[in-house]
């Protein structure tokens, strides 16, 4: 088993939030940025740190979350913060772990617990990081938290494309044209289901919206408390990469839940819980239909009927056929069904 975090000084009691009102009023990641109206990956970097407290070390890679909070003389950040490459959100939060506790073992540092969290973008982690994310899950004796923060692009280079970009959105690498209206035709990565299914000794894998921020702050103090390496992955509405008003980043974030395309969720020792509106779901409420979601973004503008009809087929697919609806896309023929049953 990984080593239990034992917290003792007052900063690093990491309960969880019983409600909104409990909530610290404490800011370590305040004034400063220049993110975009309404970016809610800035809302998740503030709601992360407010969860983790003061004693944290955050690592971020490259992207928008770097490169808008980090402009020369401006940092929002009062924690310390080190930038990393791109792809190496998983190598930096396993190194400043293991860093931090030889350190504590020589006798160099005073021994306390200090949490250590590396984020990354969709394009850094999902992508061009995966190895190295995949790597630090299997070293259970390190304490580190790895957030993948999903705007589904590389925003800060203009909107590319990634492996998590929706099927059929309009990005700088696929914009809808004349004779091929849909360019983009791959399905998004399943990533906290593949974290989850292939690291068996990954204590902790879960999904946020900072939508649901209280849920959120809580699942970040759940991943931080519970001992060696564990994985959140965020959705993030992005305004101008998803081409909407920025008052609607909030709405958005709830309408993707709601139609079943985001589940929320966590994995803690192989045991899986559904959260809010995507328990709900579960327990048999309709789901939106995804045009509700899909025809408020400009990314989408260009779908025909027969798109947002694919789209909300693949959607009905993940909650009717999957082995754990919205989780694990895997799929029992009838005779493995009747065999397993004996
Ligand atoms: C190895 C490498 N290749 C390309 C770049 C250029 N680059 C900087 S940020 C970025 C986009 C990263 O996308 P993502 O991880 O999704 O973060 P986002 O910008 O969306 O926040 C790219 C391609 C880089 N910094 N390093
Ligand atoms: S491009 Fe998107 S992720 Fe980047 S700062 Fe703007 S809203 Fe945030
Ligand atoms: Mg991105």
């Amino acid at each position: 088993m990984p080593d239990a975090t034992t917290f003792t000084n007052d900063t690093q009691i990491l309960e969880p939030f019983r409600g909104i009102k409990k909530v610290t009023i404490e800011e370590y990641f305040t004034s400063g940025h220049r993110t975009c109206q309404g970016c809610e990956s800035a809302l998740v970097m503030k709601l992360m740190v407010k969860a983790s407290g003061p004693r944290t070390i955050v690592l971020g890679s490259t992207g928008c979350m770097y490169v808008a909070n980090t402009t020369y003389y401006t940092t929002p950040w009062v924690v310390p913060w080190m930038h990393t490459q791109l792809g190496s959100s998983g190598s930096a939060a396993l190194g400043t772990a293991a860093g931090l506790k030889a350190l504590m073992r020589k006798g160099k540092m005073k021994s306390e617990p200090i949490n250590v969290i590396a984020f990354c973008g969709d394009g850094g982690g999902a992508d061009m990081g995966l190895n190295g994310i995949s790597a630090t899950l299997t070293h259970r004796d390190y304490n580190c938290l790895i957030l993948l923060y999903d705007n589904e692009s590389y925003a800060n280079t203009d909107i590319q494309l990634s492996g998590m970009t929706p099927y059929g959105a309009n990005t700088t690498f696929s914009p809808p044209g004349k004779t091929h209206r849909i360019i983009h035709k791959r399905w998004k990565k399943n990533m906290a289901g593949m974290m989850a299914a292939g690291h068996p000794e990954c204590r902790y894998v879960a999904t946020v919206c900072a939508s649901y921020a209280v849920e959120m702050m809580n699942k970040v103090r759940r991943a931080l408390t519970i001992g060696g390496p564990t994985f959140i992955h965020s959705l993030d509405p992005c305004p101008k990469g998803w081409d909407y008003d920025p008052m609607l980043s909030h709405e958005l974030g709830e309408l993707a839940i709601e139609t079943g395309i985001f589940p929320l969720y966590e994995m803690e020792d192989g045991e899986l819980r559904y959260y809010g509106k995507t328990k709900a779901i579960v327990d048999g409420r309709a789901r939106k239909p995804v045009r509700e979601y899909l025809l408020k973004q400009g990314r989408f503008a260009h779908f025909t009927e027969e798109d947002l009809g694919y789209f909300q087929e693949k959607v009905d697919e993940m909650w009717d056929k999957w082995e754990v609806p919205g989780v694990v896309p895997f799929k029992r023929t009838d005779a493995a069904k009747a065999a397993s049953r004996g």
